[in-house]
């Protein structure tokens, strides 16, 4: 007999059907044994003969075939009866570390990530990483939809593109290299080699030494460049669009997971804009809060993050015109107000989940640009060279997949958005 799946067995009611699973949970019922059991799809109600089950406990992987009946007690309206259960492999621990079976798991962050294999086995924890599945696959969808082609770039690269000491040396036969940042570099270079429009799904790495709730050292990045834009403000527009496609298919491919966590998606609309000028002076303004140059703290960030909610109804804001100094070397600086970038970033629920900018296209600026920002352009080779060779005027953005994932679901730390989270402390499991 074909295996039936949890969710498919509502559909057989007078049917025979084999299910394989985990038991979720037992319950004895004196002459009945009721047996939880858990696959992929979900869970499904399995009534016993008797209460002598010792080969059953919790977590052990069963074999069970019964007849499907409607039932007004079972939890989805259905249970499987005169269930025979064949043991396909056994447990073998003395006690659970943490709750598999009870809703929120009460347990440390610690105790989740150190037993992940039975974590990720919660249903309410299981639902995390289907909703990620449909980020990314909405994420492709659209692009591909738009003639964007999918690239993978390489992640063991000579230089750092987004500035700073934030990177991971590794040890390359007789050199040294790193682990990438970012695909910047190697998606401009695309669209430089004629693809004109490109996006990637793929790890980016940080040696930041920030044990924050929004900090990974390895995360996913979902990355777009974009040939032959007029300026940034088509990359906002293109973003705001796919967070818009998002928001339409979310609810239809997940809405049990939503559900779960008492999340309703609504369209996002039209996402407002403040230039970070104007979002300083409204931060002096409403909360007496002053930061110098052109930086945007964490908490400025809530803070801005509420403002706009208030004021419009907006989860999302974007901040536009960060100063030269705030963004890395190839930012496209403003023609009429040279030490301003035409640059952006996007917040969600008052944190950052994007960067993106146009990039500056002529050889001979990039060139003087990483002469001023104190680089050596012969280190950058590889790229700068690109630049001789005719290349359209682009930009594009990155959004970290966790930071969105986290957002979607309300999530308290960003680890809890990613399978096995790499940071400061973690390098196993
Ligand atoms: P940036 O460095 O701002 O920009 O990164 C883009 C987005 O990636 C996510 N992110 C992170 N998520 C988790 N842990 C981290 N340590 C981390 N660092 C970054 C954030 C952030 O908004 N090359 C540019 C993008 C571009 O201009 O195309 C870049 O990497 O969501």
């Amino acid at each position: 007999m074909e295996r039936t799946l949890a969710k498919e067995a509502r559909q057989k009611t007078g049917r025979r059907v084999r299910l394989c699973g985990w038991v979720h949970r037992l319950r004895d019922l004196g002459n009945l044994t009721f047996l939880m059991l858990r696959d992929r799809s979900g869970l499904i109600q399995v009534v016993l003969e008797g209460k002598d089950h010792p080969e059953l406990r919790q977590e052990t992987v069963v074999q069970v075939e019964g007849k499907v009946v409607a039932s007004d007690k079972a939890p989805d309206g259905v249970e499987i009866q005169a269930a025979k259960v064949e043991v396909l492999s056994a447990v073998e621990y003395d006690y659970l570390p943490l709750a598999v079976n009870s809703g929120v798991i009460k347990e440390g962050l610690d105790t989740i990530l150190n037993h992940r294999v039975l974590s990720l086995r919660n249903p309410l924890v299981h639902g995390i990483f289907l909703v990620q599945q449909e980020i990314v696959r909405a994420f492709r969808e659209f692009f591909r939809n738009r003639g964007f082609t999918e690239i993978h770039t390489p992640k063991i690269v000579a230089e750092g593109a987004e500035g700073g000491a934030e990177m991971f040396p590794v040890k390359y036969f007789k050199r040294r290299a790193y682990l990438a940042q970012s695909p910047q570099f190697y998606k401009q270079m695309m669209v430089a080699a004629g693809y004109e429009r490109v996006f990637e799904v793929g790890h980016a790495y940080r040696a930041e030494l920030h044990n924050t709730k929004r900090h990974l050292n390895e995360y996913i990045s979902l990355d777009v460049e974009m040939g032959f834009i007029q300026d940034e403000h088509d990359l906002m527009a293109i973003e705001n669009e796919f967070l818009r496609y998002l928001f339409t298919v979310l609810p239809e491919r997940c809405g049990e997971e939503f559900a779960k966590y008492g999340v309703e998606l609504t369209d996002p609309g039209a996402i407002p804009e403040l230039t970070v000028g104007e979002a300083q002076a409204l931060l002096k303004k409403e909360y007496g809060k002053s930061l110098a140059g052109g930086n945007i703290d964490a908490e400025a960030e809530k803070l801005l993050g509420r403002y706009i909610k208030a004021k419009t109804g907006s989860d999302f804001l974007f901040l536009t015109a960060f100063p030269v100094a705030k963004r890395p070397v190839y930012a496209m600086p403003m023609a009429d107000e040279p030490a301003l970038t035409k640059s952006f970033d996007l917040l969600y629920k008052g944190l950052e989940i994007t960067t993106g900018g146009q990039r500056i296209h002529s050889h001979r600026m990039l060139y003087e640009k990483m002469v001023a920002f104190g680089l050596n352009p012969e280190d950058f080779g590889f790229y700068l060279d690109t630049f001789k060779y005719g290349v359209p005027p682009h930009g594009g953005f990155a959004i970290g997949c966790e930071r969105l994932t986290m957002q979607l679901l309300n999530l308290a730390n960003i680890r809890e958005a990613s399978l096995f989270p790499r940071d400061m402390e973690r390098v196993t499991p």
